[in-house]
């Protein structure tokens, strides 16, 4: 599958050459629908994903919209439901508009299993695996507070409302930010577009020219924060945290354009999505929620295996 060829060779030592290598037609099959393609944290996830359904030996399909967008994965998980899978794991890309598809598919008898994100209403999953997103905003407040000596103006770039792991990283920032003593300029969103999201930083620093850090709370929205600045010529004035810790984004903490990053346990989080499944498919008992961590990553510890570890792969 797709998803194998790109994941490296952590488990290509196995010799399991994808789900064409197990049963027959008694084989289980699980599908994956992540939060959009292309994006290097989905990636990882469902590599992770695959080496556990390789090792358990269940078939695995990977499906992802063209954007982060509930009208676009909508349509993926209606299509996914007529193939009735035994197990679907998903990454709901808004908080309630995907509720009723995932409930219509849950009702037909398939084990729903909600990776990254969540729902407000999660009755209709066995499961919940997330890095503890509150946490990591609470993390990210910290880390920017560290950079900009421990006070002054800061901007939250979202990437897009109604997202719980963007809703709980922004509720922790800004839980962080005011106990510590930060003066938030506003909140913003990227929809997911680096180029938006640089042109946001760009116009807050010309209203604000005090302004002294962003977190932006996405791969997305930190590689465009970090263009922008640059564009703007002022990566020296302004620090940026970012969450998550893709190849571009690495690159800009190695450049010294970015200044931290809060990174998730990607492939850990597909992992345990394909275990729980199993476990729910199998009768075992399945744990209702599971917090995964974050690291933070600076240029300090960029080099440590924990980083390393912790980083996406293309
Ligand atoms: O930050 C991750 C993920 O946790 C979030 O839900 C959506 O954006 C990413 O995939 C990064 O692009």
């Amino acid at each position: 599958t797709l998803a194998l060829a790109a994941c490296g060779s952590s488990d290509d030592d196995t010799g399991s050459t994808t789900a064409s290598a197990g049963g027959g037609a008694g084989e289980r099959k699980v599908t994956l629908v992540t939060g959009v393609k292309g994006d290097e944290f989905y990636i990882t996830m469902a590599c992770g994903a695959q080496s556990e359904a390789d090792r358990l030996g269940v078939q695995l399909d990977v499906q992802s919209p063209d954007e982060f967008d509930p009208s676009k994965q909508t349509p993926i998980v209606n299509a996914v439901a007529a193939s009735k899978p035994d197990a679907l794991l998903i990454a709901p890309t808004d908080q309630a508009a995907l509720y009723a598809p995932i409930k219509q598919i849950a009702d037909a008898g398939t084990k729903v299993v909600l990776v990254d994100t969540t729902l407000e209403n999660a009755d209709v999953a066995v499961s919940q695996i997330a890095t503890d997103n509150y946490e990591g905003g609470k993390a990210a407040a910290r880390a920017l507070a560290d950079l900009i000596g421990g006070s002054g103006k800061v901007l939250l770039l979202g990437f897009r409302a109604g997202v719980s792991t963007d809703d709980l990283r922004s509720r922790g920032f800004r839980d962080g930010a005011e106990e510590l003593g930060l003066e938030l300029v506003g909140t913003e969103y990227s929809d997911n577009k680096p180029e938006k999201a640089a042109s946001i930083v760009k116009a807050a620093l010309a209203r604000d020219p005090e302004l002294k850090g962003v977190f932006a709370t996405n791969s997305f929205a930190s590689e465009g924060a970090a263009t922008g600045l640059r564009e703007a010529d002022a990566q020296d004035k302004v620090k940026i945290v970012g969450f998550d810790a893709g190849p571009i984004q690495v690159e800009q903490l190695e450049q010294g354009l970015v200044q931290a990053l809060i990174a998730q346990q990607s492939a850990e989080i597909g992992r345990l999505g394909v275990q729980q499944a199993v476990a729910a498919l199998d009768g075992r008992t399945v744990q209702e929620r599971i917090g995964t961590g974050s690291t933070t990553i600076t240029q300090e510890n960029i080099d440590s295996p924990e980083s390393r570890a912790a980083m996406d792969k293309r």
